[in-house]
């Protein structure tokens, strides 16, 4: 049996002992995973990080970080750690199991914690992801969502973690080999993708798979990709619709429950790893391979060959091959595709392409997507999960200090929404939020913190249903406010306005008479007389209240939501 067939080690104990583990882990500590833990715990288990055995040690950590190797000098590029807050780390002592849940309180599995520690956080983004800017999102997850402290140990499986969506194109690394073997592939090269797949990637797969004289597995990631990507049920059902596509029976398809780290060259080879333990000789890396888009400086966090000078380097130890991609273009003459590089007549012929930006505008826009582009089924799926801006749920969030007329301009705005009509409008005013949402919350840091999170989480849900949702809290800090955009930008546009009124102003309108009180001592943490406000960077507009009407104000949010597209003539 060729290597890459034979099956290999996974961390579930058998199903008898399984059964009895999970009654004993029940009396154990639990941890419950993020749903980033649940996604690499899936992948330690079933074979797919074959060589780890569980969450990094500290020394493979180390190892990892400084030269993408573990402490015994095995190539490995990703830390895969099990991070945790203080204060359950506090909780537990060297050699103590734990009991890894999912978010219902599933037992999936049990950790011996053999190391504990605090890491440098910083050294690892810039070692891992190239940079320390937050700009990155697995440097964002790493500051902002990551535990403190990381556990380490040897993992036992119980249980795959459940997942309810299409199961019948989930495999395990020992599935799809079984697969391949019971098919007589022997060459398969894999095609990793978080995107849908249009013509080009297409024709790119298919000469891919005969270069290489392989099969093809098409193997797209269906666990975590970048934050703003099309979600992965719509991405199936585009996948299915294009596998009809391919000559039957050369080609497959299989979902990885992945956790993305947008890392480029260290992904890249990383990807190339969980290939092979999936059974495929060969993996396509593209321009810019799992690239994390630009840093805060507006430029490119990798060169767009990094990812195959990476791989290339270790391919052998890897004991995978890369096939690089082909930059495909639409030869109109012609009417096909072909690589960029191999067209002799360049200057005679007509050159089509639509770059992902364009893409989105069209789609955004309601504008139309050619057919050379894409296939009618794949453009009519993502027209049905991203309708027009214009059709679309958004969130308009004003911030500003108390008094500064933000709840006035919202009950405007709300006003002129409803009367365009088309989506349900709902206001999310600061004093109605705190009489029925958070009327138990009080004014510290924590508690302001809870209340906007609770207004962005609905406001989310909001959006996400099609609707406007207006917040018009005070919101003074900023990590506040941007873990509220990326709550709702998941699902559509956040528009940030702040109503830049002073807080002298404020205080010389003082309409509820609380700044006097405040003066007096009689209101505590008072924004702007005894608590901070962090005056936004970059809202998408500024209002400034004084010497104009609420109408005028109001209106200017109105052209702001039209130029950016999110309302339109009907
Ligand atoms: S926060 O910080 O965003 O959670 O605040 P918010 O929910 O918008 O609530 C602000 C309204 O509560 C009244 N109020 C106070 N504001 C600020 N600081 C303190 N200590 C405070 N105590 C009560 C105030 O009337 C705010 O109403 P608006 O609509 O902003 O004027």
């Amino acid at each position: 049996m060729p290597q890459n067939l034979a099956p290999i080690p996974e961390l579930y104990v058998s199903y008898d002992s399984a059964q009895k583990l999970k009654v004993e882990a029940a009396d154990l500590v639990s941890w419950d995973l993020s749903p980033r833990q649940i996604c690499d715990l899936e992948l330690l288990m079933n074979g797919g990080f074959n060589p780890l055995k569980g969450f990094l040690s500290e020394a493979d950590y180390n190892g990892v970080v400084e030269n993408m190797r573990l402490a015994d000098g095995t190539l490995w590029p990703m830390p895969i750690t099990l991070d945790v807050s203080e204060d359950f780390a506090a909780r537990l002592e060297l050699g103590q199991d734990i009991a890894l849940r999912d978010q219902e309180g599933v037992i999936l599995g049990t950790m011996t914690v053999t190391d504990r520690w605090e890491p440098n956080k910083s050294k690892e983004a810039e070692m891992v992801f190239g940079a320390d800017d937050l700009a990155h999102p697995a440097v964002n997850y790493l500051h902002n969502s990551a535990g403190k402290i990381y556990l380490g140990g040897p993992v036992v499986g119980i249980q795959q973690p459940v997942h309810y969506d299409f199961r019948a194109r989930r495999d395990t690394p020992n599935e799809l080999r079984a697969y391949f073997r019971k098919l007589g592939w022997r060459r398969v090269v894999a095609f990793q993708t978080r995107n849908p797949l249009h013509r080009a990637h297409q024709e790119l797969t298919f000469r891919a798979a005969k270069e290489a004289q392989a099969n093809l597995l098409i193997h797209p990631v269906v666990g975590m990709t970048k934050p703003g990507d099309v979600d992965h049920f719509t991405r199936v059902r585009c996948y299915e619709a294009v596998l009809d596509k391919y000559p039957q029976s050369t080609t497959t398809m299989s979902l990885l429950p992945l956790a993305m780290r947008m890392a480029g060259p260290r992904e890249a080879v990383w990807h190339g790893l969980i290939r092979k333990n999936y059974g495929c000789t060969h993996l396509i890396v593209g321009r810019d391979h799992a690239g994390p888009g630009k840093n805060s400086a507006g430029e490119d966090f990798y060169g767009p060959y990094d990812a195959q000078e990476l791989f290339a380097k270790h391919a052998d130890e890897m004991g995978i091959e890369m096939v690089d991609f082909k930059h495909m273009v639409y030869v109109q003459e012609r009417a096909q595709y072909e690589p960029a590089d191999e067209i002799a007549d360049k200057d005679d012929v007509t050159i089509l392409n639509i770059s992902g930006t364009e893409l989105r505008r069209r789609l955004q826009e309601g504008l139309e997507i050619p057919e050379w582009f894409s296939f009618p089924e794949v453009v009519n799926e993502l027209r049905k999960t991203k309708p027009p801006r214009s059709k679309q749920g958004f969130t308009v969030f004003f911030t500003g200090f108390s008094g500064s007329g933000k709840s006035t301009i919202a009950n405007a705005l709300m006003v002129k929404l409803m009367e365009m009509g088309g989506r349900p409008v709902t206001l999310l005013d600061g004093d109605i939020v705190r009489k029925n949402l958070s009327s138990e919350l009080g004014f510290s840091k924590e508690h302001r913190d809870l209340n906007i999170r609770r207004i962005g989480y609905v406001a989310s849900e909001i959006t996400k249903n099609g609707g406007i949702a207006i917040c018009a809290p005070i919101a003074p800090y900023a990590t506040t406010r941007r873990a509220v955009r990326e709550d709702v930008e998941s699902f559509g546009a956040f528009v940030e306005v702040h109503v830049a009124t002073s807080i002298e102003e404020c205080e010389r309108r003082d309409r509820k008479g609380l700044y006097k009180l405040a003066r007096e001592g009689k209101i505590k943490e008072f924004t702007g007389i005894s608590d901070p406000y962090e005056v936004p960077a970059s809202p998408e507009l500024r209002v400034e209240t004084e010497g104009h009407d609420v109408d005028n104000c109001a209106h200017q949010v109105i052209l702001k939501l039209e130029s950016m597209g999110l309302i339109a003539a009907h």
